[in-house]
């Protein structure tokens, strides 16, 4: 992803997106959706904490999360994101709803994060005429029931076609390639093992070389692992943004911005 409206993103090492999460949701601890101000403190503190970008979210997709009607959506958003303008970092905006995609691109959003890859009607047509660049993600099922009961028959030839498939209709629609980047979704319908496996064989996931959004910041498959609560996944947390970041992921998507920073600091002086 080279393109990232009017911004110019850092080469040379994995970028870090700081999560700003503006949903009343206290499963990751974070949730900032009552107050504007509270929201923009913290987003600045991710700024100064080294995020490249921010990616603001007002709907929880969290397992079991119901939807959030599309005027809070709004409500939680746009304060947020207007007070970010010039904030000096891109601004990403974690939405599967074209008006909110439209509403955001008039707001300064440079990027659009979507858990849907664009397939809502009007999706593509709300961000075709932009230079946002476009996160589009592998889920399976809906966040309400996606955990469940996930089946695959090889979960990573399966997220790769579909987001090949989901490529395919963006160039289509007149999508510029520069503007994409690919992000198989961990723990968006997928079992533990779906997981590890797909982060094993990361770099297998995304087609033509595209660039890989990596998130796994906090997620029960950390808890999983480790058995800890979602408060004590920091160390887990770094452990797999260098394992994504080591098998190529682009940008990587978490809470603990500096510390990620330093970890990914080492591995890159590790590597050089
Ligand atoms: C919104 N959101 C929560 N987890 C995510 C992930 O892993 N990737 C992307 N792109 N968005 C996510």
């Amino acid at each position: 992803m080279h393109r990232c409206g009017n911004h110019e993103l850092p080469q040379g090492r994995p970028l870090v997106m700081g999560i700003v999460n503006l949903t009343p949701d206290s499963f990751s601890g974070d949730g900032l959706s009552r107050d504007t101000a509270r929201a923009v403190a913290h987003a600045r503190r991710q700024i100064e904490a080294g995020a490249d970008l921010l990616d603001l979210g007002a709907e929880s997709s969290r397992p079991g999360a119901v939807p959030t009607p599309l005027d809070e959506e709004l409500r939680r958003l746009l304060p947020v994101l207007e007070a970010l303008a010039g904030c000096g970092v891109p601004i990403s905006v974690d939405t599967y709803k074209p008006a909110v995609m439209r509403a955001a691109l008039a707001a300064g959003a440079s990027m659009i994060n979507d858990i849907h890859a664009l397939r809502q009607p009007g999706a593509l047509e709300a961000v075709a005429d932009s230079s946002c660049a476009l996160c589009l993600m592998h889920m399976q099922g809906e966040p309400l029931t996606m955990q469940q009961q996930p089946v695959y028959d090889d979960a990573v030839s399966e997220v790769r076609l579909f987001l090949g498939e989901r490529v395919a209709a963006l160039l289509a629609a007149g999508i510029d390639r520069q503007r994409i980047v690919l992000d198989p979704g961990f723990g968006f319908g997928k079992t533990l093992a779906h997981n590890l496996e797909l982060l094993r064989r990361l770099p297998e996931t995304a087609c033509d070389g595209l660039p890989i959004l990596a998130g796994l910041s906090r997620k029960s498959m950390l808890g999983a692992i480790t058995g800890r609560p979602v408060e004590a996944r920091l160390p887990a947390s770094l452990a797999a943004a260098v394992l994504a970041a080591q098998r190529g992921a682009r940008i990587i998507r978490v809470h603990d911005v500096a510390e990620t920073r330093d970890a990914l600091a080492v591995m890159q002086a590790v590597a050089a």
